[in-house]
């Protein structure tokens, strides 16, 4: 394989030449993390150049098949961005691969094109293949400079690109996976912007049939790329019959406003709705994040009480629906529907599905992927992180029973027909804040339910979240889960004793991926048991890391 790993002389020039048009910014060490890389975006070069060089050996590696390069920072403040690479099904990038983003994103740029090299030999790479890449990105003004900078890598390791401008992250996901599957028997989609929207609104006209849905719907966008995006989406869902959804805080022309007061990272993290939101009593709201793959209802009740619908909401919802109509189906004995979680998800969600809907929860360690890979495991695998990212993905052995099933009548073939909808509505490639959406739509306007009966199901806990700075987050190791501390010694068990102490208290702390500090969430049968829990544990962890616990 070496030989064939050997990198031709004129691209390493190419890429030694792009490369030193950049400076690598001091003493800054970069990790391909939960998120990708995400930061300032001014530090942000040739972190961009050395993706653009990894998608390509990414693209090589997997015989020419398509990847995808996200520029965006998600909910983070206008002045950050990021990127991500997308694996061929629309998936995120493979674990053992964000080693070698790691190592390319730090090499100097002096011999970036040896240590490509390397990397190519390293990880067995036919150079002789072909590379593909698509690529987009968010509405930050930073973007059109990293795009500038990500053809740089592209063209000099000569491989062949598509830029669809600006998209959601989710979006991008599609077209990833519909690039990679075209002409196949797995067949997702067209591979262009009108094509997902196409897609939506058919299934989500199929899936209406016979029922309404009350009222108006009011989205936050978080002036962020899903407000064009939903804008063109309601286009299309006007020619299929409709949804009346009203658009806020689309303002994609001023750059601060980005996820500024705003957006579902501000709804869920400061429990309220946007200073900015004029609903009424009842009114249903959703909020996206700044690249729309993030999702939360939210509603304001009789007394004038903001009430939260997160991500535990939409799964318990979609669950249930798809429970249901899998009976209805005549097909539940042979789908097993499981729930993914983190441990973040409120104790109350938990029970409900495990008593109420008696399917299978089981909590992952924090981040989408984690998620995703054991969904995977069911034939229906909903999951969702309490934070709004999540959504439902089918096996091939799901597709098959509803595809086959002969109906019995007339009721079972609509029942059959809604599920096979519901498999296009839903973008089983990744979280998607606006497919998301039409599915809750979906959901309750078969229910014929308000939020506020959406909300009935269950009561969530009361719970607190709450991080501390510590001099070494590295040291909190956890269990699979998250829900064990293993390291530092000793603290899980102080904070076992802590939990008896409380009424269904539940806690557990865990290092963040994303900032430094160590996350502590607790939960309780009374808003005044969760505080002290959590004032406990997160004062253990303070000892722990040496450092006083901040609120
Ligand atoms: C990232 C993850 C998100 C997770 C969050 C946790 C993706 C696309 N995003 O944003 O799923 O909830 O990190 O942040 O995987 P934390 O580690 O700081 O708590
Ligand atoms: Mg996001």
């Amino acid at each position: 394989m070496a030989s064939q790993a050997a990198v031709k002389e004129h691209i390493k020039t190419a890429i030694s030449k792009a490369a030193l048009q950049y400076t690598k910014p001091e003493g800054k060490v970069f990790e391909y993390g939960t998120a990708g890389f995400r930061m300032k975006a001014d530090l942000l070069n040739t972190v961009i150049f050395a993706v653009g060089l990894l998608a390509g050996l990414r693209s090589k590696k997997l015989s020419g098949q398509w990847i995808g390069v996200m520029i965006t920072a998600s909910h983070n403040p206008a002045e950050d961005n990021g990127v991500k690479l997308v694996d061929p099904m629309g998936e995120m990038l493979e674990g053992a691969w964000e080693v070698y983003a790691t190592k390319l994103a730090n090499a100097p740029l002096e011999s970036i094109a040896e240590v490509y090299e390397q990397l190519a030999k390293e990880i067995e790479v036919d150079m002789g293949n072909p590379a593909r890449v698509v690529f987009a990105r968010d509405t930050r003004a930073s973007g059109s400079r990293l795009v500038g900078v990500l053809n740089a890598a592209l063209t000099a390791t000569e491989v062949e690109f598509i830029d669809f401008k600006y998209m959601t992250t989710p979006q991008l996901h599609y077209i990833v996976r519909c690039k990679n599957t075209l002409g196949t028997q797995y067949e997702y989609g067209e591979p262009s912007e009108q094509g997902y929207y196409e897609k939506l609104a058919t299934s989500f006209k199929k899936v209406m049939r016979g029922v309404k849905v009350q009222g108006s719907l009011t989205v936050d966008c978080a002036n962020g790329v899903g407000g064009p995006k939903l804008r063109e989406l309601i286009k299309v869902l006007d020619a299929a019959g409709g949804l009346d959804i009203k658009v806020v805080n689309d303002d994609v022309i001023n750059p601060d406003a980005l996820n500024f007061n705003c957006g579902a990272d501000y709804v869920k993290t400061k429990q309220r709705a946007p200073p900015s939101s004029k609903a009424g009593v009842l009114d249903r709201c959703a909020s996206l994040d700044g690249d729309a793959d993030r999702l939360v209802y939210y509603f304001v009740d009789e007394t004038n009480t903001f009430r939260l619908l997160d991500g535990d909401r939409i799964a318990t919802l979609a669950a249930s629906f798809i429970g249901y109509l899998a009976q209805k189906a005549g097909i539940s004995q042979k789908l097993n529907i499981g729930v993914i979680q983190t441990a973040y998800a409120n104790g109350a969600s938990s029970d409900y599905i495990k008593n109420v809907l008696k399917l299978p929860t089981e909590y992952t360690r924090t981040g989408v992927k984690h998620l995703h890979h054991a969904a995977l495991r069911y034939d229906v695998g909903v999951y969702f992180e309490a934070n709004g990212h999540g959504t439902v993905t089918f096996s091939e052995n799901a597709m098959k029973i509803i595809r086959n099933t002969e109906p019995q009548s007339p009721a079972q073939k609509q029942a059959l027909e809604s599920l096979l909808a519901l498999t296009e509505l839903i973008n089983q490639a990744v979280g998607d804040a606006l497919s998301d959406m039409l599915l809750v739509e979906v959901i309750l306007a078969h229910k014929g339910w308000s939020p506020k009966e959406w909300l009935g199901t269950y009561t969530d806990l009361p719970s607190t979240l709450d991080r501390v700075v510590v001099k070494d987050r590295s040291i909190f190791k956890t269990s699979d889960d998250d829900t064990i501390l293993t390291s530092p010694a000793g603290l899980q068990g102080e904070i076992d004793t802590f939990m008896l102490m409380f009424n269904k208290g539940r806690s557990f702390a865990r290092a963040s991926g994303t900032e430094d500090v160590v996350r502590v969430y607790a939960e309780a049968a009374t808003r005044g048991e969760a505080i002290n829990l959590s004032k406990a544990v997160t004062g253990l962890v303070g000892i722990a890391g040496k450092a006083d616990a901040q609120h």
